[in-house]
C-alpha cells in the first residue's frame, strides 16, 4: 500500500525526472540547488536547518500548471486531492502586472505539519479567466469555449484511481503504480500539432492564454527546487552562462531574518513543437513557455507582517521611481530596498515575535530556571527568561506581485487589454465552488498551527507534581 504523502513523494520525483528530460537546463538548477544547499550547510552548521531539514529542502519542489476552464479545475484539484493536497490561497493576478496576465490563481498543497515534513510538494495552479471582457470579445470567448469544451486534460481512469485514493488514503502497490504513470503523464509536454493560427490569435491577448487555450492538453509550466542562498544561487547559473531574469522577487538581501519568500528564474526556452499551418502541412516551429525558477523560504508573516510587507514594497516602489536612473534599475532598486527595510523591519527573530509580525510555534524549554520561580504570565516575559523557545513557522504560500513579476519576466509581448471594459468577478467562492472544495486561508493555517503550541505551553510549564 501506498499512502498519500508516498503518492505525492513519488508524484514529485517522477514529475522532476520528466521534466529535467524535457528541460536540461532544469536538471543544471536542481544541480546547483544542491551543491549551494551542501556549502551553506557546511559554512552554517545546524542554523542552515532552521527552516527545514536539508532532507527536506533538497527534496522539495514547487510546480506550476494553468489550465482552461473550471471543470479542469475541478479535476486538477481532484489529481491534487489524491495526494493530500489542498487549495490554499487565492491570487488573482490580473490587475498586477502590465502585461496582461488574464489567469486567477490557487495553491495545492498538504496543509498538516507532519505532512508537510514528509513531503511539502505544491503546484501553483492557473485558471483562464475565459468570461473576463477586458482580455476576451465575444467572439473570441466562444472560439475558447468550443475549444475549450472540446479536449480532455485528465481521462477517467485517472479521475477514478484519483478519487479512490482520496477517499481510502491510500492505494494497492499496483494502483498507486497505474495513477503516478497516469498522472505524471497527464502533465508531460504534448507532441501533438498545434493550430498555428489558433495560437497565434490567443497570444495576441496574451502568450499566457495561448500556452493555456491554444493547446488541447496541459503540461508543467516550471518545476522549482528550494534553496538555502538564492543569492549564491544566482551568481553561480551567471557564471555557467545561463541567462537569468534581471531581479529576484520578494524581500531584499539583507541581514535580518528570511520571511516569506525570495524567487528567481531564468528566461523561457525555445522548445521545439510541431505547427500545424491551414492548409494542413505541419512544420517544425518553436515556442518559449516553460522556464527554470528557484526559491528560498523564509519566516511566515501574520496579518499585521504581511500588511508591512505589502507596505515596504509600495515605499521601495516610491523611492526607487525618485532615485533610479535608466540603465541600473535592477541592482538600484535591490539597495533602495535594502535600506527601506533596515529602516522599517524587525532585525531578529526575536523581533518579529514580539511585534507579532511573523509566525512561530512556541516550546516550553526542558531545562528552564529549575529554582522554583514560577514562570511570568506574559509570552514576552516567558520567552525572555528563557521559558519559552520560539521555533519559527515557514512560509508555505506564494506572493502575488512575484508570482506576476515571474509570468511576466518570461513573455516577450506585453499582449493586449481592454482597460475600459468591467473585469468580471472571479474570487476565492467561486473558485472554491468550482472546484467543489474550499479555497483555505493561509493565515487560518499558520493562527492554527501556532495556536496548537501555545495550547500545549500552560501544561508543560506547571511545576512537577502541582495538579
Ligand atoms: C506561475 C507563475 C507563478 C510562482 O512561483 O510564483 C509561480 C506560472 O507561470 O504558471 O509559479
Ligand atoms: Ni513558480
Amino acid at each position: 500500500m501506498l499512502g498519500q504523502w508516498q503518492l505525492r513523494a513519488a508524484f514529485a520525483a517522477r514529475l522532476s525526472r520528466m521534466y529535467g528530460r524535457e528541460v536540461p537546463a532544469y536538471a543544471t538548477l536542481v544541480d546547483v540547488s544542491r551543491e549551494v544547499n551542501e556549502d551553506v550547510l557546511r559554512a552554517r552548521g545546524a542554523d542552515a536547518e532552521r527552516l527545514g531539514t536539508i532532507s527536506r529542502v533538497t527534496a522539495e519542489r514547487h510546480g506550476a500548471i494553468r489550465v482552461g476552464t473550471p471543470e479542469e479545475l475541478r479535476q486538477a484539484a481532484r489529481v491534487f486531492g489524491a495526494l493530500g493536497m489542498r487549495p490554499v490561497g487565492f491570487y488573482d493576478l490580473r490587475e498586477t502586472a502590465a502585461s496582461a496576465l488574464p489567469i486567477v490563481s490557487t495553491a495545492f498543497r498538504p496543509v498538516a505539519e507532519d505532512e508537510l515534513a514528509r513531503s511539502p510538494f505544491r503546484v501553483f495552479t492557473s485558471l483562464l479567466t475565459v468570461s473576463d471582457p477586458r482580455f476576451f470579445d465575444a467572439d473570441l470567448r466562444a472560439r475558447l469555449t468550443a475549444f475549450l469544451a472540446g479536449r480532455e486534460l485528465f481521462g477517467p481512469e485517472l479521475l477514478a484511481l484519483a478519487d479512490r485514493a482520496e477517499a481510502e488514503r491510500e492505494l494497492p502497490d499496483a494502483d498507486a503504480e497505474r495513477f503516478l504513470e497516469l498522472a505524471v503523464r497527464a502533465f508531460e509536454l504534448s507532441t501533438e500539432p498545434i493550430d498555428g493560427q489558433w495560437y497565434a490569435a490567443l497570444e495576441r491577448v496574451s502568450a499566457v492564454a495561448a500556452d493555456i487555450g491554444g493547446v488541447r492538453s496541459t503540461h508543467i509550466n516550471h518545476l522549482t527546487p528550494r534553496v538555502l542562498d538564492i543569492d549564491e544561487l544566482y551568481r553561480r547559473m551567471t557564471e555557467r552562462g545561463i541567462e537569468m531574469i534581471d531581479t529576484i522577487q520578494g524581500p531584499p538581501r539583507w541581514t535580518g531574518p528570511d520571511v516569506l519568500l525570495r524567487q528567481t528564474s531564468f528566461r523561457a526556452l525555445a522548445e521545439p513543437r510541431a505547427l500545424r499551418a491551414p492548409d494542413g502541412s505541419v512544420s517544425r516551429g518553436a515556442l518559449r513557455v516553460r522556464f527554470g525558477e528557484v526559491e528560498a523560504r523564509g519566516i511566515a508573516l501574520t496579518r499585521e507582517g504581511r500588511a508591512l510587507y505589502d507596505r515596504l514594497l509600495t515605499l521601495v516602489d516610491e523611492q526607487a521611481a525618485h532615485h533610479i536612473t535608466a540603465d541600473r534599475t535592477a541592482a538600484d532598486r535591490a539597495a533602495v530596498a535594502r535600506s527601506v527595510w533596515t529602516r522599517h523591519f524587525p532585525p531578529t527573530e526575536h523581533g518579529l515575535a514580539a511585534a507579532g509580525l511573523g509566525f512561530f510555534t512556541y516550546h516550553a524549554v526542558p531545562d528552564r530556571p529549575a529554582d522554583g520561580s514560577r514562570p511570568p504570565t506574559g509570552l514576552g516575559g516567558l520567552l525572555d527568561g528563557g521559558w519559552l523557545r520560539a521555533e519559527p513557522i515557514v512560509y508555505e504560500d506564494f506572493l502575488p506581485r512575484s508570482a506576476a513579476g515571474i509570468f511576466q519576466s518570461n513573455l516577450s509581448e506585453a499582449g493586449s487589454r481592454n482597460s475600459g471594459r468591467e473585469g468580471s468577478a472571479y474570487d476565492a467562492d467561486r473558485l472554491s465552488g468550482a472546484m467543489c472544495r474550499d479555497v483555505l486561508d493561509p493565515f487560518t493555517l499558520y493562527e492554527r498551527q501556532r495556536d496548537r503550541s501555545l495550547a500545549q505551553i500552560p501544561r508543560a510549564l506547571r511545576p512537577q507534581g502541582a495538579s
